[in-house]
């Protein structure tokens, strides 16, 4: 027999997400008539807008013709795209060459793991996308597992609450190889200010760490003054990475696309360009994102395309401030769901998992229970604004009964 990976062996429990679906299903076994809405994972809903479909059905056709047909191409992704990805979110900031175009934002976290390899040492926020601490585990990049604190051994985690505004202290924070950050925040909803990201990457400098910046929800910010790429920071293009997803934006979380920047100029310690290794593992270990995909979203990143892809996203903002409200009304204390699709909710005197059996049970809505997100999200449940109108509506009602 084969030995199993140590690593894998630490990983707790499964994935978050099977496992409210698992809790889900136990209850129409139970209950099958009941009619479940979800309010858990951030599952796009509403259909893809015109230019996006369009595009997508040319570029399917142009591969039944002789002069439109292409196979495999370059791993880094289409030059036009990168282009255009470069101009739509970095202007000035980033370089089509900074650009690798992705089947997705969790699958680049993964990739971009093995470039650090297992002795690296990792900073996450608590809470955060299970994605930064579970595949650092299974790159053996933590410990064990430490029951008492519920948390990994050897990653140090970033609290981040109500109190401290969801930004860590950084002045009592030990240095490590890399900071994942994410804003806006999945779970929390907190958007971080342009001062606070600029203390994040004054604090990779001092440190010479690498930041790890998810952007998955960058146009779901409402408010012009905050950052929607930690490249708008002065000196980021020295300490960070930042990932890219159009699972969001576009409703791509089937269709699957995203992209990584590194910039240039971004060094290891031994002065070698962190772009050489990446190159190096995405056309090693990655084929390319689909021609069709890359070829429609190129053709639709057009102001036209951009307007619709902002509709869809304020329809999405609509469902917000309707969660938003019933939460308020509940009295239950929450944040987020202003500028991010999530709203996060304290649900006093319950833990998280309590709180998601309760409303499932008693309102048959699916929500997210907070210490899925790691131990600082233990208290608090996370609602997605992913959903269609008529159902959000059925939600809050049943939530406001
Ligand atoms: N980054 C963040 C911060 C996310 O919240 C998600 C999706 C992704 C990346 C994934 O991006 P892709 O480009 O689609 O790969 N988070 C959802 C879905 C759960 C999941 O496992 O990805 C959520 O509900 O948290």
């Amino acid at each position: 027999m084969v030995e199993r990976n140590k690593n894998m062996a630490k990983l707790q429990a499964g994935y978050l997400f099977p496992e409210i679906s698992r809790r889900k299903n136990a209850l129409l076994k139970k209950n099958p008539d009941a009619k479940i809405i979800s309010l858990g994972i951030g599952n796009t809903t509403e259909p893809l807008s015109p230019c996006i479909t369009n595009a997508l059905r040319d570029a399917a056709e142009g591969l039944g013709t002789h002069e439109g047909y292409s196979g495999y191409g370059d791993e880094q992704g289409l030059a036009e795209l990168r282009g255009k990805i470069a101009d739509t979110f970095y202007p000035k900031l980033a370089s089509a060459e900074e650009v690798f175009v992705s089947d997705g934002a969790k699958c680049d976290i993964g990739r971009i793991q093995l470039m650090f390899g297992s002795s690296a040492t990792v900073a996450v926020q608590d809470p955060a996308y299970p994605v930064y601490v579970d595949g650092s585990v299974m790159m053996g990049q933590t410990d064990n597992y430490n029951p008492l604190q519920k948390q990994f051994d050897g990653i140090t985690y970033l609290a981040c609450s109500p109190e401290n505004n969801f930004f860590p202290g950084l002045e009592s924070t030990s240095r490590t190889d890399l900071i994942y950050f994410c804003s806006p925040n999945n779970p929390t909803g907190a958007a971080s200010a342009r001062d606070q990201l600029t203390q994040l990457v004054d604090f990779a400098k001092k440190n010479k760490s690498i930041i790890i910046f998810d952007s998955a929800y960058r146009d779901f910010i409402r408010d012009k003054g905050l950052p929607r790429s930690i490249f708008e920071i002065d000196g980021a293009r020295e300490v960070a990475i930042e990932v890219g997803s159009f699972s969001k934006l576009l409703g791509f979380t089937g269709v699957r696309l995203g992209w990584t920047v590194v910039p240039k100029g971004l060094k290891f310690d031994d002065g070698h360009p962190v772009i050489k290794d990446w190159n190096r593992v995405m056309t090693t270990i990655f084929n390319g994102a689909s021609n069709i995909v890359q070829t429609g979203v190129c053709n639709a990143l057009t102001e036209q395309g951009l307007r619709e892809m902002h509709a869809t996203i304020d329809f999405y903002m609509e469902n917000a401030r309707l969660i938003k409200d019933a939460v308020t009304s509940l009295g239950y204390e929450n944040y987020g769901g202003v500028n991010s699709p999530y709203i996060w909710a304290r649900v006093p005197g319950k833990s998280s998992w309590d709180a998601f059996e309760e409303i499932l049970e008693e309102k048959h809505v699916v929500t997210t229970p907070g210490s899925g997100f790691g131990p600082a999200g233990e208290g608090f449940l996370r609602f997605s604004a992913f959903g269609h109108r008529e159902d959000v509506e059925e939600a809050v009602k049943r939530l406001k009964e």
